[in-house]
């Protein structure tokens, strides 16, 4: 391992200025200057890359492939500078070269190939098994088009697409020697050997090339680089001489476009299946793919024998949107390396495992049988086998309630392939994100598969990398940490426990809050440039950000917004704490109530905000296009983490865990890993209100909720409903948000009326808000209680998640470099 060499790098980012654009470093912009020292880094990551894929491939490490159609990573320049821990050299240099490396990060796109939480987390994930030093490969799909842009245009959102490769990526490498024949449609023909045994072959299907693109995934000062790898799809030799000669252009063009189709563009949805065939298709892309090659790179390692596949390699589905994995697995043993079924089963179920990221119905993917089967026939097939295999298995066991039991379990069933039901069944563990959702998992959603295969269910607590969360989003804070506690805490965050003694250390607090502060002005000055608002870093910034989903309640909030300026409105001489409330979401492109919701968040906004008589007491604002980058600069400024799910709906969270480490208290449900925060950091240093999952759950049962009754006898809360209906938000047009209204009052065919329980919880929701007001102007109480949660967020690193999967689901061993 050679020591940084500046003069080297230096000399570097000039070359490559030529290189890449013909010309100095000095006549580049901002986003040319960022490719020239790109290049450079990735120059600085290459060795060490290389030689990881040697030393885990010299021991014959175990790999473990993480598959997930969303790998949500932000923006890597920045981090993988800090992660190299040549941060001070590299920073020095950029500046000898009159670069600032900020700007040169803001030149960056955001690499947004995922949604939320759940892509936010494979991205965590990365980071962690690189830094603890596990072999890992994160597959995924090459979207030419991420997660859309959000631009808010007279309150609306309305959705840009995201070009983010139009200008190259610096850090990926095409692999075209490692591409694969992934096949669609068509139809199985049944062969007899000559030893009598049954052989399936695939005919009259259409091909397309798969071709991967290898991003390094850098882990904390220790040299390990691991690989995401994303899949592009080609059409395979596009013009076919003999369709040329056919006068089959038309068709030739025809299945260009198809492969172009696949990777096209991600689906925008969160906690929700849309049941397109191009997704399955896309589905089956990248999982075809990534098998293909971890068997074919284990059998090159293993003389070409893979009946001991399960030894070094895991596959973890990230949800069940990569579960096709467990056919396509049996397929490739079966068809390509002629294992026999049961040889075959027992390989794929010690390979498999499936993460559950959710219990939303409307998440559940059931693909219509004679969709699945024309599209995939062979893998059909397959799954037709396994769910026969699985139905004897359940007749054997249950013989006096088989048939009930099949119909709650079975694979295919209802003319439907069930996908949760495949990952279960094909693999050997199935875990929850948050103890709470596990539990949830296990007697409720999944409690006939509990019942039959207790031993495949444990609980994974989710976790964020640190790295980016704090050491690189909150660099000020980092810096005071490490004062105090020294950095162990980077690789080992339970260490911030340590902290715990400042919490009522007088000079401690003053820095602590003193950092906050920065934060808050950074923020400030963030939607002053974007949003055009003004805000009074001495107010409190109580911040929600995440997806935009009923479930998460974000109207809950801004009803509580007004509510209070109903208040002031009325009773101007009141005492009133200045209060910043602070969006940020993203709404799926179809979904109608998410979207008037953020429609209704910035009129309130606007009719707020502009309302000289109430002085600034309260402002909203809705910050454009949420995503990871813009997280980075927010959550370290937050006062308040708004965490308000109804409760048992939330699977986890991960902006909680975030915000917490950042110093913000949590408002929040006993929901997802609130409940492990909570214990934690002590139910006194949050604030904590509202039903709990079991009441949730009887109420959702007992079909007994009436919200009419609120409305009827709580005026305040009546009132706030009736300006959704009177104009008062919407003076142009004032059944706009009617809907919402509706959502929350009338049952109609398809709803009960205020599913999410937002009423029920409203009054105790302005309570927990009253009291927490309250002890933030207590500002020695709210400085001992923020160093706390920072202090006590230990437990919420991604590290110490990925130590539970790879020692109880994957059995990793570590990386060791010999030389
Ligand atoms: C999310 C959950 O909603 C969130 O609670 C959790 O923290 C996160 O996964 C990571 O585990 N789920 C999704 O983003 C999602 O789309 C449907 O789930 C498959």
């Amino acid at each position: 391992m050679q020591k940084f060499d500046k003069a080297l790098f230096k000399k570097e980012v000039e070359n490559n200025a030529r290189k890449l654009f013909r010309r100095e470093l000095t006549e580049l912009n901002e986003k040319e200057a960022f490719h020239a020292v790109a290049a450079a880094v990735q120059n600085q990551i290459i060795d060490d890359w290389i030689r990881t894929t040697k030393a885990a491939e010299e021991e014959d490490c175990k790999r473990v492939y993480y598959l997930s159609m969303e790998f949500l990573m932000g923006r890597a320049l920045g981090n993988n500078i800090l992660n190299l821990t040549s941060q001070e050299e590299i920073r020095d240099v950029i500046n000898e070269l009159g670069l600032n490396l900020s700007a040169l990060e803001e030149a960056e796109p955001d690499w947004a190939l995922g949604n939320g939480g759940l892509g936010r987390l494979a991205a965590c994930f990365l980071d962690s098994l690189a830094t603890l030093g596990y072999w890992a490969c994160g597959c995924g799909i090459r979207y030419k088009y991420g997660f859309f842009k959000q631009q808010i245009v007279d309150g609306y959102q309305k959705e840009v697409a995201d070009d983010w490769l139009k200008d190259g990526n610096p850090f990926e490498i095409r692999r075209a020697e490692l591409a694969k024949e992934v096949r669609f449609g068509g139809w199985v023909e049944t062969v007899q050997e000559e030893d009598g045994r049954l052989h399936f072959v695939h005919k009259g299907y259409q091909a397309v090339e798969a071709i991967p693109y290898d991003t390094p995934v850098v882990g904390y000062n220790n040299h390990v680089v691991d690989t995401l790898r994303v899949w592009d799809a080609k059409a395979t030799d596009t013009f076919r001489l003999d369709e040329f000669d056919k006068g089959n252009y038309q068709k030739a063009v025809e299945s260009a476009n198809m492969a172009r189709n696949i990777v096209e563009v991600l689906y925008p949805n969160d906690n929700h299946y849309a049941g397109k065939e191009l997704r399955l298709r896309q589905q089956y892309f990248f999982i075809s793919a990534s098998v293909q090659t971890a068997v074919a790179d284990y059998a090159k390692r293993h003389n070409g024998d893979v009946r001991k596949l399960y030894e070094k390699v895991a596959f973890q589905l990230n949800d069940t949107h990569p579960t096709v994995a467990v056919a396509e697995l049996m397929r490739v043993l079966m068809d390509d390396y002629h294992l026999t079924w049961d040889e075959s089963w027992e390989i794929t179920l010690k390979t498999c495992a499936y993460t559950n990221h959710t219990i939303m119905a409307e998440a559940l993917e059931k693909w219509p049988i004679e969709l699945f089967s024309k599209l995939l026939p062979r893998i059909y097939q397959i799954v037709e086998e396994i769910n026969r295999r699985f139905c004897e298995t359940v007749r054997a066991k249950y013989p006096e309630q088989a048939e009930e039991k099949i119909a709650k379990m079975a694979i295919i069933y209802d003319g439907q392939v069930k996908m949760a039901h495949l990952a279960i069944i094909g693999g050997h563990a199935v875990n929850g994100v948050a103890a709470l959702h596990t539990e949830i998992l296990k007697k409720q959603e999944l409690r006939d598969f509990y019942e039959m295969y207790p031993e495949k269910f444990s609980n994974k607590t989710n976790g964020i990398t640190q790295r980016r969360w704090v050491y690189h989003a909150n660099p000020e804070l980092a810096k005071w940490i490490t004062a105090h506690i020294g950095d162990q805490w980077l690789t080992d965050l339970s260490k911030l426990e340590k902290l715990a003694v400042y919490a009522d250390d007088k000079q401690a607090q003053a820095e602590f809050m003193a950092i906050k502060r920065h934060n808050k002005e950074r923020l400030a000055k963030y939607v002053l440039k974007h949003n055009g608002i003004k805000l009074n870093v001495d107010s409190i910034f109580d911040v929600m950000v995440k997806r935009l989903h009923e479930y998460k309640r974000q109207l809950m909030n801004i009803l509580h917004v007004m509510y209070l300026y109903n208040q002031i409105k009325d009773h101007p001489e009141m005492e009133f704490y200045p209060h910043t409330f602070i969006f940020g979401a993203k709404a799926a492109a179809g979904y109608k109530t998410a979207k008037l919701t953020i429609k209704l968040i910035n009129n309130v906004a606007e009719v707020i905000n502009n309302d000289p008589t109430i002085q600034d007491k309260i402002k909203v604002v809705f910050i454009e296009d949420y995503k990871v980058s813009s997280a980075e600069v927010i959550i370290p400024a937050a006062d308040f983490s708004e965490q308000i799910s109804t409760a048992s709906k939330e699977a986890s969270g991960t902006s909680n865990m975030k915000l917490m480490v950042n110093g913000a208290l949590t408002m929040g449900t006993m929901d997802g890993a609130n409940v492990e925060i909570v214990q934690e950091v002590g139910a006194e240093n949050a604030f904590i209100f509202g039903m709990s999952s079991d009441e949730v759950i009887a109420l959702e049962h007992n079909n007994e909720y009436r919200p009419m009754d609120i409305f009827n006898n709580d005026q305040e809360i009546r009132r706030v409903l009736m300006q959704l209906v009177n104009g008062f938000y919407s003076p142009e047009d004032p059944e706009l948000f009617r809907p919402l209204y509706d959502s929350l009052l009338n049952t109609n065919e398809s709803d009960r009326a205020d599913r999410y329980f937002i009423l029920k919880d409203l009054r105790a929701y302005m309570k927990a808000q009253e009291e927490a007001v309250k002890k933030f102007q207590d500002e020695e109480w709210w400085a001992r209680a923020a160093i706390l949660n920072t202090a006590h967020a230990g437990k919420f690193s991604s590290d110490r998640t990925i130590e539970e999967y790879a020692k109880d689901i994957w059995g990793l061993d570590k990386i060791v470099f010999k030389d």
